[in-house]
């Protein structure tokens, strides 16, 4: 039975009830894990708000603004993680940027700036957020982020995202090698198009939708919450196993050749 009760879960990159990390988080509760929840703060305080009345039925004993371009916001969230629960099992990476500009036209144009962009908040900071939590997994982890097949192959218009999420892959691998010795476990899970605030923002994304819906193998898209289980999967004993792994839950569209 997939269980998570007695098992502290942080979970970064919810910003509406159709982000894939609401999924996600949905599934943990699920499973009854005690939920901490991360949001990306903004001037006015409407996402906190926003956030904080969407997830309050999961009732999260901790609800902390990060944004990974800044390092003390990064190292208050784990101070109180530290503080509040002692030790952390699993983190949940859900976040990417890139500038809009970038998601379009030429890769070739990408900027200095939209490339470092991309590449700092969107695969670099699995990394800072791993360095972080490593210290507090003291009973080992697991450690789940989210990828797109853009990555691997190219999609039209995916552009620098498509590099960020090749690093952000790699740092998977390179992650899970320097932490299996701790039992911590990394992995990506590598979801197919879904309707989100990030993806609806994109030209073309319905498009996108359609297709898959007319070549993958079950004829559909895949939901949040099925990320959320896979996710909740991979947070949980049974997966003790696993680690290193990208896992599709697309499905099955990336099989296909044609
Ligand atoms: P979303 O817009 O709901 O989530 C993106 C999140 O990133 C938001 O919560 C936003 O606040 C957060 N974020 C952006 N910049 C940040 C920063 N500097 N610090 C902290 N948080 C920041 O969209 P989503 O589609 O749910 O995206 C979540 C993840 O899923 C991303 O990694 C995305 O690449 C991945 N993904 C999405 C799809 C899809 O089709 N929607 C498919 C595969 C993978
Ligand atoms: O990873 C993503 C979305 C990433 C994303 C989206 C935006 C839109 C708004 C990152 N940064 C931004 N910045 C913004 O200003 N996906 C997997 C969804 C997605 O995005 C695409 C896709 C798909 C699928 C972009 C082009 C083509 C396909």
């Amino acid at each position: 039975m997939l269980d998570l009760t007695g098992k502290n879960a942080l979970v970064t990159g919810i910003a509406n009830n159709r982000s894939i990390a609401w999924g996600i988080a949905q599934q943990l509760h699920k499973a009854g894990a005690n939920l901490g929840i991360t949001y990306l703060p903004d001037e006015r305080g409407r996402m906190e708000k926003k956030v904080a009345e969407l997830t309050e039925p999961l009732t999260p004993s901790l609800f902390l603004p990060c944004n990974v371009q800044d390092d003390e916001q990064i190292k208050a969230t784990f101070d109180r993680v530290k503080q509040k629960w002692g030790k952390l099992d699993s983190l949940i990476h859900c976040l990417a940027f890139a500038n809009r500009d970038d998601l379009t036209g030429n890769f070739s144009d990408t900027s200095r700036q939209g490339f470092n962009t991309a590449l700092e908040i969107s695969a670099y900071s699995l990394v800072q957020l791993a360095q972080a939590a490593k210290p507090l997994m003291v009973d080992g982890g697991s450690i789940v982020t989210l990828t797109y097949i853009g990555g691997v192959r190219v999609v039209p218009n995916y552009n620098v995202m498509g590099i960020a999420k090749a690093a952000l892959e790699m740092n998977v691998r390179y992650l899970a090698s320097e932490l299996g010795p701790q039992n911590i476990r990394v992995n990506g899970v590598s979801a197919g198009p879904i309707r989100t605030l990030a993806s609806s923002a994109v030209g073309g994304i319905l498009d996108m939708i359609h297709h898959v819906e007319a070549v993958a193998p079950l004829r559909r898209t895949v939901t949040q919450l099925e990320v959320g289980n896979t996710a909740a999967f991979l947070c949980s004993d049974l997966a003790s196993g696993v680690t290193g792994q990208i896992i599709y839950v697309d499905a099955g569209y990336g099989i296909m050749g044609m």
